[in-house]
């Protein structure tokens, strides 16, 4: 059985609702953030970096979110185009840029302090904000032009994809984090994404991560405060 090392509303979150969605059995491990468990050393053995999520598998632990989404789909299939089928590269390039550059600046924003100094940080927030909306603003124009082979949840009644599900978090962080940082995401200029967001909060998946994890009843469209049974999101 796949192991999940989590913690409350972190990245674990993306790859938890990815294993519902493929109905795959696993046990969800608690990394205690509160007290700075990713860094410990049996932590740390399993990922190096010191990051949540890492998954165990029987090929042992895999770290980076992108990286265990694309290989529990390209070993369970069902949630990316598969190795040369149609479309698999334009899913690939936006899976991409959620992982290497809208998921990585939303990082520089929850943790200023390991980018720039303390008396910067006011303006690298206004700026990473500002370049953030640019990236869902170019995330909105894709599932305006209705293309269901980057967003399945354009369609009303699809299954939604790795794609649908890592934007859902990213969106729901930026509304959220930093919880001192000013609040600059507003769902009405990417209608598109906020409609997406509506459909993935209604799937089984995410009722029952957000029920495990204590997102609340509108984790995607209307995301408020966690509220976990167990752990600390920070
Ligand atoms: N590039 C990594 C980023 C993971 C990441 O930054 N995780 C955060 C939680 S969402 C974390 O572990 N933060 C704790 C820390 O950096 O000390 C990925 O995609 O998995």
């Amino acid at each position: 059985m796949y192991v999940l090392h989590y913690a409350p509303d972190n990245a674990s979150g993306i790859v938890r609702v990815a294993l519902e969605e493929l109905g795959l059995p696993y046990r969800a491990a608690l990394v205690d953030r509160a007290a700075r468990a990713q860094h410990a050393p049996a932590y740390r053995a399993l990922n190096p970096l010191g990051q949540i999520p890492v998954l165990e598998t029987a090929e042992g632990p895999i770290f980076e979110t992108g990286a265990i989404l694309l290989w529990l789909s390209e070993v369970h299939g069902g949630l990316a185009p598969a190795p040369g089928a149609p479309g698999r590269g334009r899913y690939l390039t936006w899976l991409f840029f959620l992982s290497n550059t809208v998921h990585a600046d939303l990082l520089r924003l929850f943790y200023p302090q390991r980018y720039v100094a303390p008396a910067e940080i006011g303006g690298h927030h206004a700026r990473m904000a500002d370049r953030i909306a640019g990236h869902f603003g170019q995330l909105d124009r894709i599932a305006a032009a209705g293309d269901g082979a980057v967003f399945r949840l354009v369609a009303e009644d699809a299954a939604p994809g790795l794609i649908d599900i890592y934007a859902g978090f990213l969106m729901r962080w930026s509304v959220l984090y930093p919880y001192d940082g000013p609040r600059w995401f507003e769902a009405v200029r990417f209608p598109h994404l906020h409609a997406m967001a509506r459909r993935l909060e209604r799937r089984p998946s995410a009722l029952a991560v957000a029920k495990a994890e204590g997102l609340g009843p509108t984790p995607f469209s209307a995301p408020r405060l966690p509220e976990p049974p167990e752990g600390s999101a920070t």
